[in-house]
């Protein structure tokens, strides 16, 4: 449908395509095998799936080192295959947005050859190329494990390259006049094929300029504000969707403003962590602040918010200085220590860690934003923290109890492109096995995704932090007037108990004094407003309530 303010209601879902579900037994997940489970995501009720680059690609970075940004890497079907899988989608009503990277492409892409052989022919200049490798100092280095410098010498041009990421993805020069024509063309090429929008790639890096910090300078927005007007100007409708790992007041930027937009809508990474921090503090505290220090968006805006991504692994696995680098954006003051990741791998069937994914979740479903599910997050699969580098977060989804849990029939698990995640209780954890269990997180995550199809209020809605007697406790309401089509509107009162025990607050409601509640969730009604505006209500441990203010 026409709607162009989908985007705001919907719920999307990361599909990692190697990872998913292969369908011709390979190893590799495909776009068949997404294909085939089209109808499982729109049952769940996913409206929009992002997929990861896809693109022929070395694989030395999870295919976000892209050797051809036209084609499909072989591994993942063909053309018609990805033009089918668009096609499916649509059928049942559900978007697809693909993953574009822009900063920096594979040291194998034909670009760089060129630029490395040939300095004065006409790639020569699509890279930023240096005599030495004192430029850009005041620049940090994002993959500090495993790099030394921005900076990589090059013994075929004689030259040095600058990079952001890993010394085999050279950044591409956004003072090209021509790269920034060759990244319009892609964007072209792939909207021709009917998606619906785009998930920009580490946004903040495009420009570099001497005595900053390189992130987000004013030429790298221009950069995204001239694909946003090639879009709105070629292909109306279709959304950008900025990945820019930075701080709220910086990320707001990427917005643009009404009169030079630039994405429709952004992460906001700063909010996830927090999440879980609140949960292992007890205290709503830190998601409160971070939500206090988020500056509002302009109207055309939507954050896009996540618990987990193919980033984001269990923090356990980096020491204290890596964890203050990585997180030094947007970690709590004393760093956060656990995650539900580690939680699920240490007792993944346990009360304990099903009342604290449900409390995320629920968090994540109404707080500002639309929310975006990592495959596997349904089902509560976790993580395998003994794999290398981010691949913890990236095992095959496990759909039934087969071998291979479903994921694939290559008779060797060997050829898997990564071994199944073997946590304890993984064999329960399966879309068949919890589809049986009418009280599984997937029953439950199912529920709660039509609940908030029915409350496009928690999409749409004005979001307001309310104040509670109890730090432990966090009240939020979302309102809106009217729908779209003038349908009277709603407000909608979510409240969470942080706490592994049970509290009972007061909550402050001024302006709805007397009003009465109804839980959305389970159907009850609760205690009206009273006439001083203030409402009381016992939660469990870890427990949340969405109530309608009538
Ligand atoms: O990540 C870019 C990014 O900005 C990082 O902060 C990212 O959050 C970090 O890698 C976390 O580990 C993107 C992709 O999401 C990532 O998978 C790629 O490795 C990276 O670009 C480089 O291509």
């Amino acid at each position: 449908s026409p709607d162009p303010e989908w985007f705001r209601t919907a719920v999307f879902y990361e599909a990692l395509l190697r990872s998913f579900a292969d369908s011709d037994g390979d190893g590799v997940g495909d776009f068949r095998g997404l294909a085939s489970r089209l109808d499982y995501l729109a049952w769940l009720g996913v409206d929009a799936i992002w997929i990861p680059p896809f693109y022929p690609s070395p694989m030395r970075d999870g295919g976000y080192d892209i050797s051809d940004y036209t084609e499909i890497d072989p591994r993942y079907g063909t053309m018609e295959d990805f033009r089918d899988l668009v096609h499916q989608a649509h059928e049942r009503g559900i978007r697809i947005v693909i993953d574009i990277v822009l900063n920096h492409t594979s040291d194998a892409h034909p670009w760089f050859q060129a630029s490395r052989s040939d300095p004065e022919g006409p790639f020569g200049d699509f890279y930023v190329w240096a005599d030495d490798d004192s430029g850009y100092a005041n620049t940090r280095i994002i993959f500090i494990d495993t790099e030394e410098s921005n900076w990589s010498y090059d013994v075929e041009r004689g030259q040095f390259f600058w990079h952001r990421f890993f010394s085999h993805q050279p950044d591409l020069n956004y003072d090209n006049p021509a790269v920034i024509e060759a990244v319009h063309d892609i964007i072209r090429f792939w909207a021709r094929t009917g998606v619906d929008g785009f998930r920009l790639d580490a946004v903040p890096y495009l420009a570099e300029r001497e005595g900053t910090n390189c992130e987000n300078l004013p030429d790298t927005h221009t950069v995204v504000a001239g694909i946003r007007q090639m879009l709105d100007h070629e292909f109306p409708g279709t959304i950008t969707l900025a990945e820019a790992n930075q701080w709220p007041v910086d990320v707001v930027e990427y917005f643009g403003t009404p009169e030079a937009p630039e994405c429709t809508m952004c992460f906001h990474f700063p909010v996830m962590p927090r999440i879980y921090y609140a949960l292992r503090e007890g205290s709503s505290r830190a998601v409160r602040d971070v939500l206090a220090a988020t500056p509002d968006i302009p109207a055309h805006g939507q954050w896009g918010t996540f618990l987990r991504n193919h980033d984001e692994l269990t923090l356990e696995m980096v020491t204290d200085e890596e964890r203050t680098m990585m997180y030094q954006w947007y970690a709590p003051e004393d760093r956060m220590r656990a995650n539900i990741g580690i939680r699920r791998r240490l007792a993944p069937l346990l009360d304990a860690s099903r009342a604290e994914t449900e409390l995320a979740m629920a968090l994540l479903l109404s707080l500002p934003g639309s929310p975006c599910l990592y495959y596997g997050d349904e089902i509560g699969m976790g993580e395998n923290i003994w794999l290398e580098d981010r691949d913890a977060v990236r095992t095959p989804m496990q759909w039934d109890e087969s071998p291979n849990m479903g994921f694939s029939s290559a008779p060797d698990p060997g050829a898997l492109t990564l071994p199944i995640i073997q946590v304890p209780g993984y064999r329960h954890m399966t879309v068949s096995t919890e589809l049986r269990r009418p009280d599984s997180l997937l029953h439950w995550t199912r529920r709660m995704l039509h609940v908030r199809r029915a409350h496009p209020v928690l999409g749409r809605g004005k979001f307001l932090m309310r104040d509670v007697s109890d730090d432990a406790v966090l009240a939020h309401t979302r309102h809106e007037e009217e729908g779209p089509s003038g349908e009277p509107g709603e407000t909608l009162l979510c409240v969470a108990n942080l706490a592994d025990s049970p509290r009972c607050a007061i909550i402050a409601l001024p302006d709805l004094a007397g009003r009465t509640t109804t839980d959305v969730l389970g159907g009850a009604a609760f205690p009206a407003v009273g006439p001083d505006g203030r409402l009381t209500l016992t939660l469990g441990a870890r427990g949340y309530y969405w109530l309608t203010v009538d």
